[in-house]
């Protein structure tokens, strides 16, 4: 089960539907535009304090357009993605597609993390890719409504000393890395799974005053034996979890009960790349890579990593004494 996919220098593995394949390649089309722009930095980042803000109130980045105009141009190119919700666009789109019943529905944060973009700190896109239209012939938000478990890939793009894309698929996870000269992907851990080992924790301390007991009561536990690492963005903190071994956390507090990340398309997906990976994700009672979301931008808090940590964390949060 394999299946040569334009702009990676060898077939993939665990992916063997050419449709799937059109898929891939529009993200690995997306993904090596994108690298181009975002070591271009401040050349090309033009951070406006007064500029436009995106349905979360966040600041639109000069990358966060490049990043959306690019995925949209190569799903709607594809002639397979049907249809995508995106962290930049307040509502689902749709594109034209030859065969409805055989086209995909894609979930995207096209720029994760954009804040660091004008300091030339790690960033990335991630997706998700569910199959078909989920029994439903009307074109609307329900293509999309489906838990991470849905997937029949998902991954993240990481935009940072080297430019990494992971992919995953039931079959197994793989890192393929850009090779610049040559400007295709190549495979450079054909299988990977979280390590035994639980060396790192990243979580935003500034916010502890914001936490109830138990989450404090979670944090005091796990950061003991362990190094705080927080970059600021999931992508670069997961992708050192899902290598190194550790665990990230945004959890909810009294500002944000659902916390900050965003279900559909960055909790969801980093749930599917650690299941397959021999982690977990929880959002503290409920394993994420089940969890059916009710809105296309909903939040939730998470809890992702290493198994034996995530089942330590959401023991804490049952406790009812
Ligand atoms: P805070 C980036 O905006 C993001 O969604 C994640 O990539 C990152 O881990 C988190 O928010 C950082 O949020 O509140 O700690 O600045």
């Amino acid at each position: 089960m394999s299946l040569t996919i334009k702009g990676i220098n060898s077939p993939v593995q665990g992916v063997d539907d050419s449709s799937l394949g059109a898929v891939l390649e529009a993200i690995v089309s997306a993904a090596k535009l994108i690298s181009g722009n975002v070591q271009s930095g401040m050349l090309i980042e033009r951070p406006d304090p007064d500029g436009v803000r995106n349905i979360h109130g966040e600041l639109v980045h000069t990358l966060d357009t490049l990043g959306t105009n690019t995925f949209v141009n190569v799903f709607k190119d594809s002639q397979v993605v049907a249809g995508l919700v995106c962290e930049e666009l307040d509502v689902e789109t749709f594109f034209d597609v030859k065969d409805i019943s055989e086209s995909y529905f894609c979930v995207l944060d096209p720029i994760d993390g954009t804040s660091n973009a004008d300091i030339a700190i790690t960033i990335g896109s991630i997706f998700g890719i569910f199959k078909g239209t989920n029994g439903n012939s009307v074109l609307d938000a329900r293509q999309f409504l489906r838990p991470a478990k849905d997937f029949v890939a998902a991954g993240y793009v990481l935009y940072g000393s080297s430019t990494l894309l992971i992919l995953a698929t039931p079959l197994r996870v793989q890192e393929f890395t850009l090779d610049t000269d040559k400007m295709e992907f190549v495979c450079t851990r054909s299988d990977i799974s979280i390590p035994a080992e639980c060396p790192y924790y990243s979580v935003n301390q500034g916010y502890d005053d914001l936490w109830d007991d138990k989450i404090k009561t979670v944090v005091n536990s796990i950061k003991r034996g362990r190094s705080l690492r927080y970059v600021g963005s999931l992508v670069s903190d997961f992708h050192r979890d899902l290598i190194r071994g550790g665990v990230y956390l945004y959890p909810g507090d009294t500002n944000n009960p659902e916390g900050k990340i965003r279900l559909l398309y960055e909790a969801a997906v980093m749930s599917y790349i650690a299941h397959y990976a021999g982690g977990e994700a929880t959002n503290g009672y409920t394993s994420i890579f089940n969890l059916q979301p009710k809105s296309i931008h909903q939040r939730t808090p998470i809890f992702i990593g290493n198994s034996n940590v995530i089942e330590q964390i959401e023991s804490i949060l049952r406790d009812t004494t």
